[in-house]
């Protein structure tokens, strides 16, 4: 365990540092933190900043999230904290701040991260660097503020409880954050699931016309430029397209592509853990997990699924042997 308390009561310039393009459970967990530490020493001479690059509008509910410095100021830090990342090189902008200072600490939930810190705190087998933070954090120092942070951190390493990251501990923490007056269904709402018009619409017409093909285990859909330029969307905009054809019955994988270029096609593939769509991704020159994976490859969106069903039958009948 890490007392934070014990080790930046001396530090007067305090750093916290999250990972490049921060997700929920980085912004909710940098959030938590700083609050949690303003509440701690009240009034003393201290300068708690938090550095990350600017967060998506959806976590503006987030008290502390206009005081983000995602201009990383030059300081020297007495301590810096780096919460959620598992390497070095995730720190982006924040590594020179993090090599400066005269203390760090590092908490993460990430198997891969090594404690590259002079504290380190790593569960790898936590939901979320929010629910790590949590089991450090006193009760005299929270409130309402700091519970919406380490709720959103966990809901969104968790896909809303739905993961097996979450354990007896993950929700007796969800359970105490309950203790606090707010509107979780709010922000679970709001902040996860909510799109806008033109994501639904995209969404609805990529299902209508996915294909199902190898006896009704795999299923594609597809987006070209000329439709992106149609709606005005972003790739951002396409994410959670693959997840929705993956819960469709029967399927054992599903594909999504969209086009980047002029015949070259991002691809993501999601499993429901017969196949190992990383072992495919690999063979592309991409990467992942088991589940969930992705690659760039060139062709029609033809030849693009031919080479990867050539694959994903292999794991298939080798399965079923
Ligand atoms: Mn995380």
């Amino acid at each position: 365990m890490i007392d934070i308390i014990r080790e930046t009561a001396d530090a007067k310039e305090i750093g916290i540092i999250g990972h490049i393009r921060p997700d929920g459970d980085c912004i909710g967990s940098c959030m938590a933190m700083k609050g949690y530490l303003e509440n701690a020493f009240p009034g003393q001479e201290k300068r708690i900043t938090v550095y990350l690059e600017p967060p998506a509008e959806i976590f503006s509910y987030l008290k502390w999230i206009d005081e983000i410095d995602s201009g990383y100021t030059e300081r020297k830090l007495d301590v810096c904290l780096s919460l959620d990342v598992s390497t070095p090189d995730r720190l982006g902008e924040g590594l020179k701040l993090f090599e400066n200072a005269a203390k760090t600490i590092c908490i993460d939930h990430h198997i891969s991260n090594a404690g590259f810190g002079d504290l380190n705190y790593v569960e790898s087998d936590a939901s979320s660097t929010a629910e790590v933070i949590a089991t450090l954090f006193e009760d005299r120092y929270m409130d309402t503020e700091i519970a919406k942070a380490l709720f959103t951190g966990i809901v969104h390493d968790s896909g809303v409880f739905q993961y097996n990251c979450m354990s007896r501990r993950s929700f007796e923490i969800v359970g105490r954050l309950c203790d606090y007056d707010f509107d979780r269904t709010k922000i679970i709402d709001e902040s996860f699931y909510e799109k806008t018009y033109v994501q639904n619409q995209i969404l609805g017409r990529t299902l209508m016309e996915s294909i199902l093909f190898m006896d009704g285990k795999c299923i594609a859909g597809s987006v070209n430029r000329k439709v992106m330029d149609f709606y005005h969307v972003k790739p951002s905009d396409l994410e959670g397209i693959v997840n929705q054809l993956r819960v469709t019955k029967g399927v054992e994988v599903a594909i999504f592509l969209y086009e980047m270029h002029s015949l070259e096609y991002k691809v993501s593939m999601r499993s429901n853990g017969r196949v190992d769509v990383a072992k495919i991704a690999d063979l592309f020159g991409g990467g992942g997990h088991v589940r969930a994976a992705g690659c760039t490859m060139n062709g029609t969106v033809y030849d693009v699924l031919n080479n990867l069903s050539r694959e994903i039958e292999k794991q298939l009948l080798a399965v079923y042997e």
